[in-house]
């Protein structure tokens, strides 16, 4: 359930974060907490950006884990979903990546707490489907969470696998790709995929140049 009160006198706006096919993500300071927060604003009237707000608010709102980013609270601002989060202070993964590089505890220390968040989400039965360094978020406290829920699936007894190809190419496992029924496994392929960008850093940034150079 969405929050009925004004988020305009909750919240004052502080700088814009980024921006997505989905609308655009600011960091903000929750005047009745004294905390900052991030608030992803979703405009629903973009395509599929209704199932992909109903699917992140779903995880979110039900699902806390420490590996998993923090939701605080959600609003309709006219044609607007605002989806309220804690703010991650260190940007994300594919930052560090390209900014700093990482040592092989830290690479060891992310892809620990990587796994923690999807063993969580595969023991609800939900796939992220969409892992990848720009999608796992990081404090300056050093914690590491998964974010950005919006292609993620929710499995049943009765459906235990999924077959629509989504996702980021790079990152796809091959059952998903060549569209063979899939389950929470493809994550684990897709966090391989991350390990290669954290060892490899700037080379896979330039192999996905050319590959994108020869399209
Ligand atoms: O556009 P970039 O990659 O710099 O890291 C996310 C991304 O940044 C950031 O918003 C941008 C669009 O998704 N972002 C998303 N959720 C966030 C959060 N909870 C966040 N930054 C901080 N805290």
């Amino acid at each position: 359930m969405v929050s009925v009160e004004d988020p305009l006198q909750k919240y004052i706006e502080l700088e814009n974060i980024g921006s997505g096919a989905f609308g655009a993500v600011c960091r903000a300071f929750d005047t009745a907490t004294g905390m900052e927060v991030a608030i992803k604003k979703i405009n629903l009237q973009r395509p599929r950006s209704k199932v992909l707000t109903l699917n992140e608010f779903e995880v979110l709102s039900t699902k806390k884990n420490s590996n998993i980013v923090n939701y605080l609270d959600s609003y309709i601002v006219e044609e607007e979903f605002w989806l309220v989060m804690e703010y991650m202070d260190g940007g994300t993964l594919e930052d560090v990546i390209s900014k700093a590089g990482m040592c092989e505890g830290q690479m060891a220390a992310v892809s620990r707490e990587c796994l923690q968040g999807l063993y969580f989400l595969h023991s609800h039965r939900v796939i992220h489907r969409d892992i990848k360094s720009s999608n796992i978020l990081i404090r300056a406290d050093g914690s590491v969470k998964l974010g950005d829920f919006g292609l993620c699936a929710q499995l049943s007894v009765e459906r235990c696998y999924r077959s629509s190809v989504t996702g980021t190419p790079w990152w796809m496992a091959p059952e998903v790709v060549t569209r063979q029924p899939y389950g929470p496994k493809v994550d684990i392929w897709s966090l391989g995929i991350v390990g290669l960008e954290m060892i490899e850093g700037e080379v896979l940034k330039k192999m996905k140049l050319l590959q994108w150079l020869n399209t």
